[in-house]
């Protein structure tokens, strides 16, 4: 265990760890370390309180440092640390898919485990495409993802992924890709409560990729339901129906990536539910443990695992998996989480705090250089006007400051976006807008 009294790092003890998304020279020159969390707040290094407006990276939505999943933890560690993932098992991870599997609507109730959010969305893709090919239709490869669209940081996700800084440094990706428009709109939506009215039609954008390739090359389409790394882009009404439709006639798969959307984000327990729209494939992660051991999850319809339950009883179906799909820690660390997410009707809490919430964030309109206001669920987006020729500088230095009042906030380019742990209670909410609203009127 690292020495927990040292909480003053040098310069030279900062070296060696290349910090992921990060700026790193800014970092260490500066540096910002959390030594423990509990419940809502965190506590830096130099022994202050800091809100978490954030849910960590939009995982910890059970609060933090919760006792029942350590025990769980504990527990599995000292009972069956690790069992061999291929062709062997443990009660856990079948306990965990039926419990996952009654959470989501219809026959989306087969579940393969990954060890992250990237994981998942590499594996959707995998299947989508040998889902096809194992019914005869190996022409269907194509697959469509969206602008401003964040499937974590793997190849496959990075080429459906609409962001341009992860993806110009990579190379020439994976081939067979398109993008459709992606849904934000200054000029029709801003600061909409919920979703915005404007923009079912650009789902048909759908149709002209389909004419263009003809649906016989494309294997399936993968959108996050709300946006949430780019911003908090939330799906205008009637888009993710047209969509679906759309992949109907077409025999093209949905897949909704719920990484973010996931265990209560919306004040439902998944998006598909909030929406009412239901795809083929969901792939989740970060709340599925709260955060605590890293734990993905590719949700499919039944159908789509059985079209691969043929030939030979003892072939493998499926030439994919890692050494940690369905870890008995991940598993036992979620079965906990799930546990606390049902007994405090933490998904219900979340709903029933929708209204506050959204008040609160939109009460910053007005400020200066606020240009929107976004909310759905427990997330708020608020982003702000570029300073000109300097992209990002103003809401980095809006993150900096937060965290120096006590609040932590995500930042992304010129947007603030909120998504607090779902035991938030009202007093956590006004004081999280409170310090941003004093942060938004000091900045320059
Ligand atoms: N899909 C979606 C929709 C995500 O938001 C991933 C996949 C990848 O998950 P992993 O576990 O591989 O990171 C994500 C991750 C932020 C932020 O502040 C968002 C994510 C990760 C880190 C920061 O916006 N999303």
């Amino acid at each position: 265990m690292y020495n927990l009294a040292q909480t003053q790092l040098s310069p030279a003890d900062m070296e060696a760890f290349w910090m992921p998304f990060s700026a790193n020279r800014q970092f260490k020159a500066n540096p910002r370390l959390f030594v423990s969390a509990k419940d809502m707040y965190y506590t830096t290094a130099d022994g202050r309180e800091v809100l978490d407006g954030s849910g960590g990276l939009w995982c910890v939505n059970a609060g933090h440092s919760r006792k029942e999943i350590a025990e769980a933890v504990q527990a599995q560690i000292l009972t069956l640390d690790y069992a061999p993932a291929f062709q062997m098992g443990h009660p856990g991870a079948f306990e965990l898919s039926n419990r996952l599997a009654a959470m989501l609507p219809g026959d989306l109730d087969r579940i393969f485990f990954t060890n992250s959010g990237s994981e998942a969305v590499e594996s959707a893709l995998k299947i989508a495409i040998a889902y096809h090919r194992v019914r005869g239709e190996g022409t269907r490869q194509r697959l469509i993802g969206r602008e401003r669209g964040y499937h974590g940081v793997n190849f496959g996700g990075i080429s459906v992924g609409g962001i341009t800084t992860t993806r110009k440094f990579f190379g020439s990706l994976l081939p067979g890709v398109d993008h459709l428009p992606h849904t934000h709109s200054l000029e029709h939506n801003a600061f909409s409560r919920g979703q915005p009215q404007w923009g079912a039609h650009l789902a048909d954008e759908l149709k002209r990729l389909v004419a263009l390739h003809d649906a016989s090359n494309i294997a399936a389409v993968i959108v996050e339901p709300v946006a949430g790394s780019t911003g908090v882009l939330v799906p205008p009404q009637g888009y993710l129906e047209r969509l679906r439709a759309i992949c109907d006639q077409h025999g093209i798969l949905l897949i909704f990536d719920e990484v973010i959307t996931g265990f209560g984000r919306l004040g439902s327990s998944f998006a598909t539910e909030y929406f009412g729209v239901i795809p083929d494939i969901v792939t989740v992660a970060k709340g599925i443990t709260n955060g605590t051991v890293p734990m993905g999850a590719v949700f499919v319809r039944k159908g789509i695992y059985d079209a691969f339950m043929h030939g030979p009883e003892n072939a493998v179906e499926l030439f994919h998996g890692y050494t940690y799909s369905g870890h008995p820690v991940a598993c036992a660390a979620a079965l906990a989480t799930l546990d606390i997410y049902q007994q405090e009707g933490l998904f219900e809490r979340a709903h029933s705090l929708t209204d506050y919430w959204e008040d609160a964030a939109h009460s910053l309109k007005g400020l200066p250089h606020v240009i929107d206001i976004r909310t759905i669920g427990l997330i708020a987006g608020i982003e702000l006007e570029p300073i000109p020729g300097k992209p990002g500088a103003r809401a980095f230095d809006c993150f900096l400051r937060c965290y120096e009042r006590g609040l932590l906030v995500r930042q992304t380019g010129d947007i603030i976006a909120l998504s607090p742990p779902l035991i938030i209670q009202k007093e956590h909410i006004d004081q999280s807008f409170e310090a941003l609203s004093s942060v938004i009127r000091e900045i320059r």
